[in-house]
């Protein structure tokens, strides 16, 4: 299915996957690139000499175009955006905050610009500094999110800028691919349903969670500090959001999720961690490999749309 991102990326299906922190390392990454998508490596906070390092595993698995998201909370943002440049990486997109100090550089060393907005203002001001397109990303995402849905957000954004937009947030099937396609998306980032891909190296339990999980089962912490995220209901966020309530300070409330993604990925905490999800996760319902996911997905969204 040929798109403006499909041409402008070299990818065969308008799918990214999203640059999930702990999941999105280099087999996930590369499952989905040679599906046809575009997969990432999620740097998230990880040492950038890691990032290098998933870089170059990624490139042992695949030949096709992969990127890595660079999240911008992360206090080590510099080194890694200079990693990309040093390795090659042909698409970077970003969270959490503006890319702009990055873009000169990307853009001369020949790096595609992708970040991710939450907002049509974000939006502009991307295109402004030079982004090759945006990801236009609802509230309906798992992990740190803006405040609008996707479906109010992303014909905002594509009416108010000339680059393509990419849809995120709330899409599980093909059928969420088709009506962001009627709402302007050129390609759509999805996160939650490859979080239960057989390629991702994430916890069994973390993965039943998410299957588990029913439309209204994910809640929202974090409001208060100003880095709302979303993650599927369990005992932290209960205790989160109770503490939230009670007014308590930002440090006190870090505490309680100091690692906690870690442990949910890493170690099967889905009591404690924090199994982070989007809302769709009540339409994920089973473990499948990144090559039948994609093949779904298109077939799904070539049928309602009349197009292969
Ligand atoms: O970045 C994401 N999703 C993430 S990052 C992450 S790691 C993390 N964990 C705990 C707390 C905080 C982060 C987990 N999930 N999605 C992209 C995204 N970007 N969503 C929203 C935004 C965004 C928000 C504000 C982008 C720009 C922005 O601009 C504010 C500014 O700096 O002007």
């Amino acid at each position: 299915m040929k798109t403006k991102i499909t041409e402008l990326l070299g990818i065969e299906y308008p799918v990214i996957q999203g640059g999930m922190a702990w999941v999105a390392e280099h087999r996930l990454a590369a499952a989905v690139s040679n599906a046809g998508g575009l997969g990432l490596i999620g740097a998230a906070s990880a040492p950038p000499e890691i990032v290098r390092e998933e870089i170059r595993k990624c490139k042992q698995l695949t030949d096709k175009p992969f990127g890595v998201n660079v999240m911008l909370l992360n206090p080590n943002a510099d080194e890694v955006a200079d990693i990309v440049i040093e390795e090659g990486v042909k698409v970077v997109t970003t969270g959490a905050g503006s890319p702009a100090k990055y873009m000169k550089k990307w853009k001369e060393a020949g790096v595609k610009v992708i970040p991710v907005v939450a907002s049509v203002a974000m939006a502009k001001m991307m295109e402004r500094a030079g982004a090759d397109a945006v990801v236009a990303e609802g509230m309906e995402s798992g992990g740190h999110i803006g405040s609008i849905t996707t479906m109010a957000l992303l014909p905002q954004v594509v009416d108010a800028v000339e680059i393509p937009v990419i849809a995120a947030g709330g899409i599980g099937d093909g059928r969420g691919i088709a009506a962001t396609f009627m709402l302007g998306a050129q390609a759509v980032q999805m996160g939650t349903r490859f979080l239960v891909a057989k390629e991702a190296i994430v916890h069994e339990n973390y993965k039943a969670a998410v299957i588990k999980a029913k439309d209204i089962d994910s809640a929202v912490t974090g409001m208060s500090t100003g880095h709302p995220v979303r993650s599927i209901k369990n005992r932290m966020t209960k205790q989160y959001l109770k503490l939230e309530q009670s007014g308590a300070d930002f440090m006190e409330l870090e505490k309680l999720t100091l690692g906690s993604l870690r442990n949910a990925v890493m170690d099967g905490d889905v009591v404690n961690g924090t199994v982070m999800a989007g809302q769709i996760a009540g339409l994920v319902k089973k473990e499948q490999t990144c090559a039948e996911i994609i093949q779904e997905l298109m077939a799904e969204a070539g049928a309602l749309l009349g197009r292969e």
